[in-house]
């Protein structure tokens, strides 16, 4: 089937056309559906370059933020096929996440800020693992901008194994960046606060709120982010946004740029309660023409770190802005004001900012930084003292794209780039060595974020360029006044002007930021190794165990059945029961749940589950299997008798 489209798309469009489906008299021809459906030879371009025959899988994968969601949504490029919701900081049933006690519950409980369980992120930006500065396939991280945390997602399971809170952010934006060879995560903070817990009235917010960076220690063996051997960098409160590890010429270094470098806070509010007498937030932070990208040297940092240089807060090391500056480790630079986006070029040398408020984007060339801190020709100092390198000194120019410029991705050709126009809704294709744009396509509509694939690594493909659009307006169905958000497919192949090819909704969460590798570089299991989860049960040593008031339940699923079947617990007895799922066929798994107990387990092949619950209300409770499973899933089930 696929080498006979393949034959077929040899012969060029019109000859595929020509050649049609028609077999036989009554068989329908392409040019019957074109006129049926009202299609151009576009159109049948843009199918012809994303349908996916059955059976066929993609080329790419996307994992893009859920947005609010708190998950991470994995789709296919070019079918735009939506493969999976990664739960992360949100429950979700379905995968057993978050409905569990031991293995899927944890994580979440990990999650944990001053005491309190969250259940749901606002998530912003996927990076993937890097060996070398080019994708691995190995692991996903992501940011909740709410309640600032970072999560690993591992890629053998699409499933998440790590949550860590930053104990000295309120809030943040700029994460996840990860280091070429992933030693670092990087996170930014968005709105400054006290580092402390305590109560600091915002007249003391110059002196006393902070922004800061902190770099999170991955170990790329264990899978897991290393808490005590990450730190942070205090920065001043200006607002950091979005950020970038240098790569290449410029590794070792870690940017991120800002907004409101005024510090200006409110607004309508405390003893201001007419509008008349103050700004609102977003024009006050927005007085000056320039804010500030910040520049830290990493590798000074993690020196001043083993030299004891830091402050303990909140049980995390953080290194002071004065022993940064004194390190000469710390610089400004200014920055078209408010911008939204900082991303270095494969060769890491050229850095993109772009001015929301601004029709330039600015191309900073690293060289001309390092060689200005090398001279230590500073052009003053911000009120914190640290050291402010010229503009137009480290500029390697600016070009005019259009309205709202946001954010850069790159292509494989050299000096190529794409960056999203949100006021615009357009795309520019430009040459950012040459300073010249080259070709604009119109987008529906308002986009943020834009990915091309493997655009952030040291080698990206071009080919497939996706434009994460913030309003869906009139593009699909109407599902009431909340529409999806709608990611648009855009072919980016050299030589040829950019078109658009599909159009597919988001119904769950506005995503941000997208990430598309290779399918490739992806070697997910199909079922769990034995002895992957300590609490596993073997076949043969299924039981219940008593002691006292604590019940232990051992059990195993297989089609179709648990053993044991049979449970009778009293009222107060506290239950741990682990299940395992014996299956290894592919695709083979369970459900569990207990009604009104709030419990719901997925168990996939191999998997381990425990839940811990108290047999507090009486009466009969059948269990069962939630999973369509077999022919007879609905007689997988079992009763659990709390006697009074
Ligand atoms: Cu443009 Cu969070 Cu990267 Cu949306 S992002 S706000
Ligand atoms: Cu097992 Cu349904």
């Amino acid at each position: 089937m696929f080498c006979k489209l393949k034959s077929a798309f040899k012969l060029g469009l019109t000859g595929m056309i020509a050649f049609g489906l028609a077999t036989s008299a009554n068989a329908q021809s392409v040019q019957d559906v074109m006129k049926e459906r009202g299609l151009s030879q576009q159109d049948l371009l843009a199918a012809a370059k994303t349908y996916t025959p059955t059976g066929v899988k993609d080329e790419y994968y996307v994992f893009s933020s859920g947005g609010q969601s708190g998950h991470v949504i994995a789709y296919g490029v070019p079918s735009m096929r939506l493969l999976k919701y990664i739960a992360v900081f949100s429950p979700e049933p379905w995968q057993g996440y978050g409905y569990g006690d031991v293995e899927s519950g944890r994580i979440l409980d990990e999650g944990r800020m001053r005491g309190r369980k969250i259940t749901w992120g606002d998530t912003h930006h996927p990076a993937l693992s890097e060996t070398n500065g080019e994708y691995d396939g190995k692991f996903l991280f992501i940011n909740d901008k709410a309640n600032p945390r970072v999560a690993v997602i591992d890629l053998k399971t699409f499933s998440t194994i790590q949550i860590v809170p930053n104990p000295i952010m309120k809030s943040e934006h700029g994460s996840t960046f990860v280091t070429p060879n992933t030693d670092y995560i990087l996170q930014a903070t968005q709105y400054p606060a006290p580092f402390s817990n305590k109560y600091v009235p915002l007249d003391q917010f110059n002196e006393q709120y902070r922004g800061a960076m902190s770099f999170w220690k991955f170990d790329t063996k264990k899978g897991k982010i290393i808490v005590k051997d990450s730190f942070s960098v205090e920065l001043p409160p200006y607002c950091q946004d979005l950020s970038d590890a240098g790569k290449r010429i410029s590794e070792g270094w870690a940017f991120t740029n800002s907004f409101n470098s005024e510090r200006y806070v409110g607004g309508f509010g405390k003893g201001n309660t007419k509008w008349k007498d103050r700004l609102p937030h977003e024009a006050g932070a927005s007085s000056k023409d320039t804010d500030y990208l910040h520049m830290i040297d990493q590798k000074k940092a993690i020196q001043l770190v083993q030299q004891g240089k830091f402050q303990k807060i909140n049980g995390h090391a953080v290194i002071m802005m004065k022993d940064m500056i004194a390190a000469n480790a710390l610089f400004l630079i200014p920055e078209p004001k408010s911008p939204h986006g900082v991303m270095i070029d494969p060769t890491g040398q050229y850095i993109t900012v772009s001015g929301k408020l601004d029709t330039h984007v600015s191309v900073y060339d690293f060289n001309k930084m390092k060689a200005l801190i090398d001279n230590k020709e500073y052009e003053g100092k911000d009120p914190y003292g640290i050291p402010i390198l010229s503009m137009t000194k480290s500029l390697h120019g600016q070009v005019e794209l259009g309205l709202g410029p946001l954010h850069t991705q790159y292509d494989k050709e050299e000096g190529i780039a794409y960056t999203s126009l949100f006021v615009d809704s357009a795309i520019a294709k430009w040459d950012y060595k040459n300073l010249k744009l080259l070709e604009k396509i119109s987008i529906h509509y308002n986009v943020g974020h834009l990915v091309t694939a493997e655009g952030d690594t040291v080698s990206p493909d071009g080919k497939y360029l996706i434009s994460l659009n913030k309003l869906a307006i009139d593009r699909f169905l109407q599902v009431g006044p909340l529409h999806p958000q709608n990611h648009q497919l855009i072919d980016i192949s050299k030589g040829k002007p950019m078109q658009m090819l599909y159009d597919m909704p988001f119904p769950l969460g506005e995503p941000h930021y997208a990430v598309m590798i290779k399918a490739d570089k992806l070697d997910p299991i199909k079922r769990f190794k034995k002895n992957w989860f300590a609490n596993q049960v073997k076949p043969g040593r299924e039981k219940v165990e008593r002691k006292g008031n604590k019940v232990t339940i051992h059990s195993t699923l297989i089609r179709s059945h648990y053993s044991p079947e049979i449970i009778e617990v009293k009222v107060g007895d506290e239950i741990t029961w682990h299940l395992t799922n014996l299956e290894r066929a592919e695709d083979e798994t369970h459900g569990f749940t207990i009604d009104l107990y709030n419990i719901h387990g997925s168990l996939e092949p191999g998997e381990t589950n425990t839940f811990k619950f108290k047999a507090d209300m009486e009466g009969v409770f059948p269990f069962y299997c939630t999973e369509f499973c077999s022919a007879l899933h609905l007689e997988m089930m079992g009763y659990l008798l709390v006697k009074p």
